[in-house]
């Protein structure tokens, strides 16, 4: 297995942890979007939409993290991540729907503004993951997971940039309910950490 991979991405840690977790080996190949390869004829070759994550798995080329750890939970080990029926298929969408709405466009894009100096709108940044914090604590309050009632693609698909929200300059202080979900998923067996996160050796 190998992952077009870039350090500070949160949707490549997505698939990090997902690969730790299901403790699959694998090698990475660095794609620095800061010197812009993405751009590069041979990553384009790779994934024409010139973004990170992609996996290559045995010559099966994959891109999107969200279609990543579908695929993943599903031939390697945690089906039940991602399972059969219909309505929990659906109630995990949601929550996927949600990692490239609010949490990406929100959440991610207000610490791109700040860590990556990009140029853009933080405020709208911010007022996006406020709304989404909302929605996340009012569910999280009554429930340990994000969908099922337990751990599945969904908590693994909207952590890292929930987690690391603090350095686009939003406070989790007022989401109690949120920082304890992120305590759980950091408690999940096979959790490796990235720059910003906890347990970053
Ligand atoms: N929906 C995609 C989004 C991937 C994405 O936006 N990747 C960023 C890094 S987090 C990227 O590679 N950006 C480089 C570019 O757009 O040129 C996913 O979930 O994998």
């Amino acid at each position: 297995m190998k992952l077009y991979d870039f350090t500070l991405s949160g949707n490549c840690h997505k698939i990090r942890m997902m690969l730790a977790m299901l403790g699959i080996d694998y090698e990475t190949q660095s794609i620095d979007l800061l010197d812009k390869e993405q751009l590069s004829p041979e990553f384009l070759a790779v994934n024409p939409f010139h973004k990170v994550p992609v996996i290559d798995d045995d010559g099966f080329v994959l891109r999107d993290s969200a279609a990543i750890l579908i695929y993943l939970v599903r031939k390697y080990g945690k089906p039940e991540w991602h399972p059969d029926d219909p309505a929990a298929i659906a109630e995990i969408q949601q929550w996927l729907s949600f990692s490239v709405n609010e949490v990406f466009n929100g959440f991610a894009i207000a610490r791109a503004l700040i860590i990556f100096k990009r140029e853009g709108d933080h405020e709208a940044a911010v007022e996006l993951s406020r709304q989404g914090l909302d929605i996340m604590e009012r569910h999280l309050k009554d429930h340990d997971w994000l969908a099922l009632g337990r751990v599945t693609a969904a908590d693994i698909a909207c952590y890292p940039y929930t987690a690391l929200i603090e350095e686009g300059h939003v406070s989790l202080e007022p989401y109690p309910a949120v920082r304890e979900w992120i305590g759980r998923v950091e408690a999940l067996p096979g959790y490796v950490a990235m720059p910003g996160l906890p347990y970053t050796a």
